[in-house]
Parts: structure tokens; C-alpha cells; sequence
């Protein structure tokens, strides 16, 4: 009978080893018979033509192995930050994470926006230090990185021999240094205290393993592994401790069916194959799901993960991951049946580049429409948008080498040729000070059956936007929406849509809103709001034009997305190097320099990184490293500061009123069924 199965991720920064490990893992448990390469373009996860061209994984890939009696289904992610949608998104399907560290360059930017990532998740970590074949690789070093910049509740489950040379190895640490890890545990553990202080005998090994992987559970504590997914070294002994120390997916397979879709492919002949791991509940083929927020289909097939490869099955339950067919509607994100209890997060920053892409042939831009917005149902974050009066469509990325890829996909998958404008940032407005506004009912000038009022005041920043009530009961039309919350809700939503584009066309944040006033008007209420009765229509259009308003009062000033950056290089190549950073206005802020070698530290802004990686290697005779992570957002200087997102030009209030209809639901949209936007 098998323990169960654990849904495992494997995360790292690009390159740190993760598909090389996979291919590693697979072949010790007995599903290859040789290892693949990453460099030959022959692994497992690794699949897809763009990633064996480049050597760099593109997309989540799952895999499955039996170790004991536990099935594992692995997900390799890829490590290139461009790409960190794909790891959100694997995030929430998990039970255990192996994090890999390269022992040659240690905690590297991404590892640590990987491990904030998963602190809140709370999700059990291994760490498996790799490389440690290689030139410079370390032991006591990367024990010292780990516990200076990710946690100091590790445990190194052994030492290594040989650092840096082919025949380094993994020795695991033996009975002699059980008193040591008794005594790492025992900090949490009363039980492993008292048997402690009673004297070792006391202590079977198993039985510590057994409170150590509870603590691993409860992440409490994380065992690090070192070895070489090339040379195989302390692979086995990770592939043990996975099994021994992680927890196994719990779930009722007999309770409601609840799932999450993480993945999804589109087959070449279009049907689309979602990947889906249930939490809750058991799918058999021909059952009709529910997904996402109103949709549904029927299953035509399940294929299951299980030794080696997905294998067809009649059903899949909780605790599995499946690969469901038939199901034409499904987007990736999409909650199968009941949302799970891992929570619908973001744990990463959203993309803050964004560029107009083209069709070389303009008679193709309606195939480039369908083929993008397929695209957009496998990776949402590319955030598809038409801007209708410049004629073009925008996608959102996290960078050029996602850029690339879209083209690339593009070209082999649809036959498009495309090209791309200047990338630019994706901006966020922030209000300058208060302001505060009010339209008054049966005011000549407000033609809506409502009084509203609305303050905005600054928050700060990185804070997002909140929303308040500061009005009482009286002032809700209760025979509308029933009670305070549901007219709150309702308000808040009118507000959120009209903070989608502040003054500049950018997304407002850092801000409070606040409700301040309300009226409605009855047929037999008193003089001041006696009057036709007010619908929520009156509501939800008066909101806008009051939103704005105050808006405009409190001013905003638009803030573009800045990169931190560190960067290694020799100090004789400052002279060179430090009039480019001040061309691409990279302000370093921290320097400091050792043995002939310089460390900057500063602020980029994001529309440069591309630029700056690119020259750093001739400016820096190929020996400096940087490394660069979204930081927060800044003021924009200069004339671009006042530059509106589009052409798309909003409107008046004149305007506004003139063309907003009576009945509407859904985004205010004019009378030809275009979005409204107000200045
Ligand atoms: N010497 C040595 N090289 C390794 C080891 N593991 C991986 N490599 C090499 O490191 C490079 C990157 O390996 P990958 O497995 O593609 O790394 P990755 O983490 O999957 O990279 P991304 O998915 O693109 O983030 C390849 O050239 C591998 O051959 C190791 O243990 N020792
Ligand atoms: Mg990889």
C-alpha cells in the first residue's frame, strides 16, 4: 500500500541546477535508464524546441517517480525571473519544495524572493546545495549563506568531501552527529528534550527522523542536502530524505470535488490538456465540472501521473495530479469545483514591462489577435490588451527574454512573423495629497438620483488601495442592497473600476477612498429627498464622475517600476563602467570594494536592466556579474512624468454625461459599446 503521494516543486534562480536534478532524480529512482543533459537538449522536463535550443525551461513541467512507497509528482520550474508566473502558479499545488542552491554561486537574487515566496505559504522546504563538483564550489561557505541570508533554522544533513573537484561527495552524517541533531530539535520538541537530556541511548535513529520530519512539516526546521545533479553525488540521499521528510498530500477522496489548473497545453490540433491537481474529491471521465467563476465542461479523458509517465486512468482523486482532457473552457488558475484552502495569492510582483506587438503583414493582425489571446489562456499575466484607438495590441511581460519567447512561439506554433515597439514600463499613479469631492441629489448640474461623496487621501507607498464607509445606515437605500456590506461592496467595486486609470491612463494605488456622504431620494421621503425613487444605476454612474473628481483634486503623480541591482566587477573597470549606470540613470548607492573587486548596490529603472546586462560584460572585460529584482516603485522625473499611457483620451464630464446610457451593467461603456474613460 503506498504511503501516498507528494506533489513536490523544485525552485530555483536560473541555472542553479533544477532540470539537471530532475533528470538526476528520475534516473535513481528507476524511470530512465540514463540521464538526459540540458546542454545535448535531451531531458525530460525540458520538452518543448525553444527550451532545448536555449537550455532554459520555459515552462512548469511535471514528472512522476516512486521512491518506498511514496509516488512523487515533480514540477520543474523554470528559474529565469521572466518566467516566475509559471512558479506562482505551481506555488498553490504543492505539499514540499526542494530548493536548489548552486554551491559555486551560492543565495542568488531569485532564491530569496523564492524563499519570501515560500515563508508565506508556509510550505515545508528542503534545500539541496548542487554543484558542488564544480570549480570554487563550497561547503562551510554555503552554510554560512544560507543561514545569513535565507534562515538559520537549517540542518545539514551530512558534509562534504572534495568540494570543487569531479569526485566530490556527499557523506551524510552518521550516528555520531545524531547528539547534534537531537539537539536542533529538542529546541522545539519536549519530547526530544527530555529523551536528550536522559542520555542518547534513549534516541533510535528512526525515531528522530520521525520528529525531525515533523518539524520539517510544521517548517520549523529545513535539512540541507549537498551534491552534483551531474555526477549523481548525494542525490540518493535527497531522493530518501524527500520520502522520509515530507508530507504526503492529505485530501477526501470521497468529499466535494475541489482542484486548481496550473498548466495548461494546447495540443496541436487545438483541443487544450489541462493539468489540475485535486485537493478534494474524486473526477471520473464523462463527469460534467464546474470551473472558474461560471463555466464547465464535460471531461473526455484522465490521464494520471504515476512510475514515470501520466498513464490513462477512469478517475483522479485528492492528493492527485491529472491531465484532463475535453474541457474547451479552462483557464489556467481556474478552481475546479469548490476553491481549495490554499489561497488565490500573489506571492511575486506582476509584470512591469509592457510593448505593442505587430504583424509584419498587417492582413495577419486578426490571426495575431486569436493566436495571442490563445497564448493569454496558458499564461494570464501576459494580460492582453487592445488599445482601440492606436489600432494595436499591448502585452504585459516581465522582460526580453519572455519578449523573445512570445515571438519565437509565435513563429513556429501559428506562423506569424512579428515584431515589437519600444518596450515601456507599466506605470502606477499615486494621489499627491487629499482630495475630496461630492455630487449633491437634485443638484440642477447632477442628472442622477444620488448624492455621493468621496474622499481620497494618500497611503503609503506599496500600500495599495483600501476602501472605508464613513457614512451611517440612513444614508444606504437599503431596499437596493439589502444591508451596509452589500452597498459597501457594491461601492467598492465602482471605485476599484474607476482606479483602473487615474489622471494619466495608469492604475491608481496607495491610497484610502473614502466614503463620506450619500443620499437617495423616495417619493414620499422628506422635502430635501423627496423624488422619483433612486435605482442602483444612479449609484453606480454618479460614482465615477465622483471618483474623479476627487481624483483630480488630490493630484497624482505617476510612478514607474525600479529595479534594485548588485553588481560584482573588477574596481579598475569604475572608470568605464560608472559614466553608463549615470546614462542609464542606475544611481548606485552602496559600494564597497575588496581585494581589487568593487560591489555597487542601487536603484535602475526596470525600462533599463536590458540595456545595462547587456553592456556589462565588454564594459567589464567579461568578469562582472549583476543580478537585478524589482524593488518598488519611484516617481518619474522629467516630461514623461505628465505623459498619458495612450492616446486613448479621456473624457470630460460634459462628455461623460452625454454619453453615458441609462442601463448599464458591467464596465461603463458609451453608446457604442466602448469603454468609458474619465479624466
Ligand atoms: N558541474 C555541474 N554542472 C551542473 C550541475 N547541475 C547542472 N549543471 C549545469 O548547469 C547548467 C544549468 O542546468 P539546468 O539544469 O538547466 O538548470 P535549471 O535550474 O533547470 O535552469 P532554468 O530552468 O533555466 O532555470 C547546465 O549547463 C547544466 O549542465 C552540477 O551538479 N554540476
Ligand atoms: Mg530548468
Amino acid at each position: 500500500m503506498p504511503r501516498g503521494i507528494l506533489n513536490l516543486g523544485i525552485l530555483a534562480h536560473v541555472d542553479a541546477g533544477k532540470t539537471t536534478l530532475t533528470e538526476r532524480l528520475l534516473y535513481c529512482a528507476g524511470v530512465i535508464d540514463e540521464p538526459g543533459s540540458v546542454d545535448a537538449g535531451t531531458t525530460q522536463t525540458d520538452s518543448l524546441a525553444l527550451e532545448r535550443q536555449r537550455g532554459i525551461t520555459i515552462k512548469s513541467a511535471v514528472v512522476s517517480f516512486t521512491v518506498d512507497d511514496t509516488t512523487v509528482n515533480l514540477i520543474d520550474t523554470p528559474g529565469h525571473p521572466d518566467f516566475v508566473a509559471e512558479v506562482e502558479r505551481a506555488l498553490s499545488v504543492l505539499d514540499g519544495v526542494v530548493l536548489v542552491v548552486s554551491a559555486v554561486e551560492g543565495v542568488q537574487p531569485q532564491t530569496r524572493i523564492l524563499w519570501r515566496a515560500l515563508r508565506r505559504l508556509r510550505v515545508p522546504v528542503l534545500f539541496f546545495v548542487n554543484k558542488i563538483d564544480r570549480r570554487g564550489a563550497g561547503y562551510e561557505r554555503l552554510i554560512g549563506d544560507i543561514a545569513e541570508r535565507l534562515t538559520q533554522a537549517i540542518i545539514p544533513m551530512g558534509s562534504v568531501i572534495g568540494p570543487g573537484t569531479r569526485g566530490a561527495a556527499f557523506v551524510p552524517s552518521g550516528d555520531a552527529s545524531g547528539s547534534r541533531l537531537a539537539e536542533m530539535l529538542a529546541e522545539h520538541d519536549d519530547a526530544v528534550l527530555t529523551a536528550y537530556l536522559d542520555g542518547k541511548a534513549a534516541m533510535p535513529r528512526d525515531w528522530l527522523r520521525e520528529r525531525l520530519a515533523a518539524q520539517v512539516r510544521d517548517t520549523l526546521v529545513h535539512p540541507v542536502y549537498f551534491g552534483s545533479a551531474i555526477t549523481g553525488a548525494g542525490v540518493d540521499e535527497l531522493l530518501r530524505g524527500l520520502a522520509e521528510l515530507l508530507p504526503v498530500a492529505s485530501g477526501d477522496a470521497s468529499g466535494p470535488v475541489s482542484g486548481r489548473v496550473f498548466k495548461v497545453e494546447r495540443r496541436p490540433a487545438g483541443d487544450k490538456i489541462a493539468y489540475a491537481r485535486m485537493f478534494s474529491g474524486t473526477i471520473a471521465v464523462r463527469d460534467r465540472v464546474p470551473f472558474g467563476r461560471g463555466r464547465g465542461g464535460k471531461v473526455t479523458a484522465i490521464s494520471v501521473f504515476a512510475d514515470g509517465t501520466a498513464v490513462r486512468s477512469d478517475s483522479v482523486t485528492a492528493g492527485q495530479i491529472a491531465r484532463l482532457s475535453g474541457l474547451a473552457e479552462i483557464q489556467i488558475g481556474d478552481v475546479i469545483g469548490i476553491p481549495p484552502d490554499s489561497a488565490d495569492r500573489h506571492y511575486f510582483a506582476p509584470p512591469t514591462l509592457e510593448t505593442a506587438i505587430v504583424a509584419r503583414d498587417p492582413r495577419d493582425k486578426p490571426r495575431l489577435h486569436a493566436a495571442i489571446t490563445q497564448l493569454a489562456e496558458q499564461d494570464p499575466l501576459i494580460n492582453v490588451r487592445q488599445d482601440d484607438i492606436r489600432q494595436e495590441i499591448y502585452v504585459s511581460l516581465y522582460g526580453e527574454v519572455q519578449k523573445q519567447v512570445i515571438e519565437a512561439t509565435l513563429a513556429t506554433e501559428y506562423g506569424l512573423v512579428t515584431g515589437f515597439r519600444e518596450t515601456t514600463p507599466i506605470c502606477v499613479e499615486r494621489p499627491l495629497r487629499t482630495g475630496t469631492a461630492e455630487e449633491i441629489l437634485h443638484a440642477p448640474e447632477n442628472p442622477f438620483l444620488a448624492t455621493l461623496g468621496i474622499r481620497i487621501d494618500p497611503a503609503p507607498a506599496g500600500s495599495g488601495t483600501a476602501f472605508r464607509l464613513e457614512i451611517d445606515h440612513q444614508a444606504v437605500p437599503l431596499y437596493i442592497y439589502k444591508n451596509m456590506e452589500n452597498f459597501g461592496a457594491a461601492m467598492e467595486q465602482y471605485v476599484t473600476e474607476t482606479l483602473r486609470q487615474g489622471l494619466y491612463g495608469w492604475q491608481v494605488t496607495d491610497c484610502t477612498v473614502s466614503l463620506i456622504r450619500s443620499q437617495y431620494s423616495v417619493p414620499d421621503g422628506p422635502p430635501s429627498t423627496r423624488g422619483p425613487l433612486s435605482s442602483s444605476q444612479d449609484f453606480r454612474k454618479l460614482a465615477p464622475l465622483v471618483v474623479m473628481a476627487a481624483l483630480k483634486r488630490a493630484g497624482t503623480v505617476v510612478c514607474e517600476p525600479v529595479h534594485r541591482f548588485r553588481l560584482d566587477t573588477p574596481a579598475d573597470t569604475l572608470n568605464v563602467l560608472l559614466p553608463v549606470l549615470a546614462k542609464l540613470h542606475a544611481i548606485p548607492e552602496v559600494s564597497a570594494t575588496k581585494d581589487a573587486w568593487c560591489t555597487l548596490e542601487g536603484a535602475i529603472p526596470v525600462t533599463r536592466v536590458h540595456e545595462l546586462r547587456q553592456q556589462i560584460p565588454h564594459l567589464t572585460r567579461g568578469e562582472g556579474v549583476m543580478e537585478s529584482s524589482f524593488d518598488r516603485y519611484e516617481p518619474v522625473r522629467g516630461p514623461a512624468s505628465t505623459r498619458p499611457r495612450t492616446d486613448d483620451n479621456p473624457l470630460n464630464r460634459e462628455e461623460y454625461l452625454r454619453r453615458v446610457i441609462r442601463h448599464v451593467s458591467g464596465p461603463l461603456r458609451d453608446d457604442r459599446g466602448e469603454r468609458i474613460r474619465l479624466p
